[in-house]
């Protein structure tokens, strides 16, 4: 009997650690946003969307991304090629990386923005992943919403908690909280089935942005999901 009570207040601890949904169920993090990236080796691969550069891309600066989402927040991984980005670097009016979340709740490809490619996102966040020295700071977006008149101002600032990041050497990682995004564009909330794109830039020597890398960067003609320059994200619940 006391063994069972000893587990019983075990799981009870390990219960009260979880964070509690409005259905009173648990959710336990599958990533930490740690600059530690055991967890993304951990998860089923089956269920990660990848990119890796395309061969022939005019971007060598980032070699993979990997996104996961789940009910609570959908999560990036970004690898880089520290020598390329070095060198894109070296006369850098400061260190600091800006990128930039592309995100396309309404799954159709005509609204929203476009640049190079078929794309048509909705939402974006932006902010820095390095401050001005290049040390990794975390990833605090704010959000923007496409419309007729362009990005205009931002309908969430930072310091919202949308956005977390946390990076180590030439790896980074970021959680964006569903929660907050939906709360912020509650005409457009990101559902079940979403696209998004990351885009990455690095300042010139006269503090410009500059372009860093696009992922996905397949050509149309050699995309096979058909969605351009997006992936397409299934939440696994
Ligand atoms: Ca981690
Ligand atoms: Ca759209």
């Amino acid at each position: 009997m006391k063994k069972i009570l000893t587990l019983l207040a075990v799981a009870a601890m390990v219960a009260v650690a979880c964070d509690k949904d409005n259905n009173g169920s648990s959710y336990k993090a599958p990533i930490s946003i740690d600059g530690d990236f055991a967890d993304w080796a951990a998860l089923d691969a089956s269920k990660v969307v990848v990119a890796k550069n395309a061969e022939g891309s005019p971007w060598e600066a980032v070699k993979e991304i990997r996104v996961y989402a789940d009910k609570k927040f959908v999560y990036y991984y970004m690898k880089f090629d520290s020598e390329v980005l070095a060198d894109m670097q070296e006369n850098s009016a400061d260190k600091s990386l800006p990128l930039r979340l592309n995100i396309n709740t309404d799954g159709e490809f005509e609204s929203g923005y476009h640049n190079y490619f078929i794309e048509g996102y909705d939402m974006m966040t932006e902010g820095h992943i390095t401050d001005e020295e290049g040390n990794y700071v975390s990833y605090d977006g704010e959000l923007y919403l496409r419309t007729e008149d362009g990005w205009g101002d931002p309908v969430l600032a930072s310091g919202n908690n949308l956005t977390s990041g946390a990076g180590k050497d030439n790896e980074y990682e970021i959680a964006l909280s569903r929660e907050v995004f939906d709360g912020a564009i509650s005409s457009s909330p990101i559902g079940n089935t979403f696209q998004t794109s990351i885009r990455f830039y690095y300042l010139d020597d006269a503090g410009k942005w500059t372009e860093l890398s696009n992922m996905p960067n397949l050509s149309i003609d050699e995309s096979e999901n058909g969605w351009g320059h997006l992936l397409e994200i299934t939440t696994n619940k």
